[in-house]
């Protein structure tokens, strides 16, 4: 089991409390769907993803965004059991939408990127350490049915 620190916990109930779900999760797919443009092709349905521009303004791109952040939130919930949380979420992942489980790490970057640019200065290494390890836990726990 992973053990946290009281700054650990307390720094990534902070960082959910503060963000804007519909926004951060909104950016963070956008931004994944645009530098790591083979991901596009688990969101067929989503109609237009043809350039930065269609992707930004796509409205079930912010619509998904916002599941995922949702998703996000069981596991500040439940920091102590991740793994038990996500294994529905995984099995999910990996027989029905048959997602390359790597790609879990792109996104994770791309919402660090996104809760950095919103924190600016208060995004110390510190706090980005935090972050790291929170969804590192959260990207083994959705591989984790993978077989
Ligand atoms: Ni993901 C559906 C959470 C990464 C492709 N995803 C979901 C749902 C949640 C979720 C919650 C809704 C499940 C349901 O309907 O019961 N996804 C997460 C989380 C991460 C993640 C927490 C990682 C941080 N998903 C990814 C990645 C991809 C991805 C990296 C592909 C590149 N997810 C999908 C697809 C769906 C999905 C595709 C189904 C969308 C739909 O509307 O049909």
């Amino acid at each position: 089991m992973v053990e946290w620190t009281e700054f650990e916990r307390s720094t990534i109930a902070d960082i959910f409390s503060k963000l804007n779900y519909d926004v951060a999760g909104s950016n963070a797919l956008a931004r994944c769907l645009v530098v790591y443009p083979w991901t596009q092709r688990y969101f067929g349905k989503f109609g237009n993803l043809y350039n930065a521009a269609a992707i930004m303004g796509n409205p079930m791109v912010a619509a998904h965004g916002t599941v995922v952040l949702h998703g996000l939130d069981k596991a500040v919930k439940n920091m102590d059991d991740i793994k038990a949380t996500y294994a529905e979420l995984s099995v999910l992942h990996s027989e029905k939408l048959h997602v390359d489980p790597d790609n879990f790490k792109l996104l994770a970057d791309c919402l660090t990127i996104v809760v950095a640019s919103q924190m600016g200065s208060a995004f110390t290494p510190q706090v980005q350490a935090a972050l790291q390890k929170f969804l590192a836990v959260v990207v083994s726990s959705l591989g984790r049915q993978y077989h």
